[in-house]
């Protein structure tokens, strides 16, 4: 009796649950996790696309980020989107390669001589095959590909010339098996970490070395725990904005539209910026006490041809990617 009157008071199902909502909060939240510091052009044009497209949605439209792999590594994050706890995630093409393994296409060491090559590719037959792939894994990839950059080679010792500098090196590389094999051919001693831990992996001198862009050294401070830079252009690395594909499916048409415009123009900014960073960015590192050099690159391009590194790789991509690549740059093996 007792018992029945007291269910009888309770409030109804659900309503126990429903929570206010807020005045003018979004009917639509779109979740993006990237693993950049804040003060990387990704992120400063991503929050620019996110303004835009609340704006452009009178506020239905939010698209929350999360920088700075504030939920976990590329690994996670990777498998966050896929899994929809996620709606975007920018892994890098060496992260997504772990999936999708065409993705890394563009890290063949060396494939491309210059930006106007990069982008040939990327918005032309190699980035349409890329992104037919990652859709084939029940991902929607967006048009614009983000720059990431030339990836260059920071040590704690001694400069590097030349391949032989790579002898024995323990240096971190990603999450990536191309990044593992190409650094392994050099003759060096590759671990993958993902990016969240390299800080802290040359600080305790897991590593002594690791191969970014400059702006991600300057950014992620790298500079306080390496010394030197060898200028060695080794892989052009860029971002997909990737999309769990049913989320972005189930999107209204109108709000698709508003959302790819705001992230691709981002994207086409966020270019021009790392294009006007490169221009600076060596000086700024200087500044705070590394040192550069050049490299011989046709020793690292020798010792990876009679390693077998092309003739192996161009059969793991298979013939119509590396035709892809090659229909852009030439070839390669
Ligand atoms: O992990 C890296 O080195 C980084 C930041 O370049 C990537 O996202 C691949």
């Amino acid at each position: 009796r007792t018992l029945l009157k007291g269910l009888a008071a309770a409030p109804a199902a659900g309503a126990v649950f429903s929570i206010p909502r807020l005045a003018g909060a979004a009917e639509i939240q779109l979740r993006y996790g990237n693993n950049l510091p804040l003060s990387h052009p990704l992120n400063i044009r991503a929050k620019e696309a996110a303004d835009r497209i609340a704006k452009e949605t009178d506020g239905k439209v939010e698209m929350l980020i999360f920088p700075a792999n504030q939920l976990g590594g590329d690994t996670d994050m990777l498998s966050q989107v896929r899994g929809g706890a996620l709606t975007f995630f920018t892994p890098s093409s060496l992260v997504i390669a772990t999936l999708v393994p065409t993705a890394a296409l563009n890290a063949v060491g060396f494939a491309f001589k210059d930006y106007a090559q990069v982008w040939k590719a990327m918005d032309g037959p190699v980035g349409k095959l890329v992104r037919s792939k990652i859709e084939g894994s029940r991902l929607y990839a967006l048009e614009t590909m983000w720059d990431n950059g030339f990836r260059q080679t920071t040590t704690s010792g001694n400069a590097i010339t030349n391949a032989d500098g790579m002898q024995g090196l323990k240096i971190r590389v990603p999450v990536s098996p191309l990044s593992v094999d190409m650094f392994s051919a050099l003759g060096a001693s590759p671990t993958s970490l993902q990016f969240s831990e390299v800080y802290s992996a040359l600080q305790t001198k897991v590593v002594d070395a690791q191969e970014n862009p400059l702006p991600i050294i300057q950014v992620a401070k790298l500079y306080e725990v390496q010394q030197n830079c060898a200028l060695s252009n080794h892989i052009w690395d860029g971002y997909w904005f990737i999309a769990n594909g049913r989320q972005w499916s189930d999107l209204k048409d109108d709000v698709k539209t508003i959302v790819a415009r705001a992230i691709n123009e981002a994207g086409l900014q966020q270019r021009q910026d790392i294009a006007a960073l490169n221009a600076g960015v060596q000086a700024d590192l200087e500044k705070a006490g590394m040192t550069f050099n050049k490299v011989e690159t046709e020793t690292f391009r020798a010792k990876l041809k009679t390693g077998g590194f092309y003739s192996k790789w161009s059969k793991e991509f298979g013939d119509e990617a590396w035709g892809a690549l090659e229909s852009v740059v030439g070839s390669l093996a």
